[in-house]
């Protein structure tokens, strides 16, 4: 039994070891945003629960099989419901263990994940309004009157294998998002069309687009650099082509690509998108720019 039970906490340590070694490649991708932290640590505390549970219970499990087996004069028992006290305990007690841990051990730290996700709005410094299309995505930043469009930059030719493929197949756009760092970033989303999932996994966030609805996230990203993205809610045939690309850059760095993008006129009286660059029409072939640009 404590043999079994040693081999099983060995084969957990092994497997926790190995998956340290191997720097996030087979796990979550390195996380940069509170919320991914925090989803890394449920996951890491609910996998070693799960794992401990498994374990303990096969052992258990094996150890009775052997100790009770029928060649040492063992007897099936043939009752169907409980009749003593000793089977009710039986009965009930795996019923209370799995509302402790359902409600308790998984419930608690789950419940404040989720909470933690959901607040949007408390010290939030910077609003960027996240709008999905068929495919690319629109972005906007209300307060600085900056709005340009983000497509895919893939040429078609390496979609199509009549080109070796990129280093960011599928994963290059022509205008990524740019962000501060360490700054408490609030996100609204909606679509111009059908819905549409903004997903960063290094953030940890992925939030429906839905058209007609306005739905919020938030990340405070505290490593500057390239982070990638995709659409992930089947939104029709380009679905795989609008990837998202952020650039997270220091706090002045940003500054700066505010100041430099800001439109001349106030954002209320320009009904013109500003483009951080001139929005490329060849760029995809299939895209549709001009009624992204076009909607409010
Ligand atoms: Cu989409």
């Amino acid at each position: 039994m404590r043999g079994l039970f040693r081999a099983g906490l060995g084969a957990m340590a092994a497997m926790g070891s190995a998956a340290a070694l191997a720097d996030y490649k087979y796990n979550f991708p390195t996380p940069v945003t509170p919320i991914a932290h925090e989803t890394l640590h449920v996951h890491n505390l609910f996998m070693a629960i799960a794992l401990t549970l498994f374990f303990g219970v096969l052992a258990l499990m094996l150890y009775s099989f052997w100790k009770h087996r029928k060649s040492t004069g063992h007897k099936a028992a043939d009752f169907v419901a409980p009749k003593s006290t000793k089977q009710w305990m039986w009965t009930l007690a795996p019923f209370a263990a799995l509302l402790i841990l359902d409600y308790g051990v998984f419930g608690i730290p789950a419940y404040h994940a989720v909470k933690m996700y959901e607040d949007s709005k408390t010290a939030a410094e910077l609003v960027v309004k996240v709008t999905g299309s068929q495919w690319m995505w629109q972005y906007e930043y209300p307060s600085e009157g900056i709005k340009f469009t983000s497509q895919m930059t893939t040429p078609r030719a390496q979609i199509n294998n009549q080109e070796p493929k990129g280093e960011h197949y599928l994963l290059e756009v022509d205008n990524p998002l740019v962000l501060p760092a360490g700054v408490k970033v609030r996100f609204i989303t909606t679509s111009n069309d059908v819905i549409h999932s903004w997903w960063v996994p290094a953030f940890g966030v992925k939030r429906d687009a839905v058209p007609g609805f306005l739905r919020e996230f938030w990340a405070n990203i505290d490593t500057p650099g390239t982070y990638r993205g995709q659409c992930s809610e089947l939104c029709g045939k380009e679905h795989g082509f609008m990837p998202v690309v952020v650039n997270v850059v220091p706090k002045e760095e940003f500054a700066a690509w505010v100041a430099k993008n800001k439109p001349a006129v106030s954002p209320a009286a320009s009904a013109a998108p500003v483009a951080a660059e001139p929005v490329k029409t060849s760029a995809v072939e299939l895209a549709k720019p001009v009624k992204v640009a076009a909607a409010k």
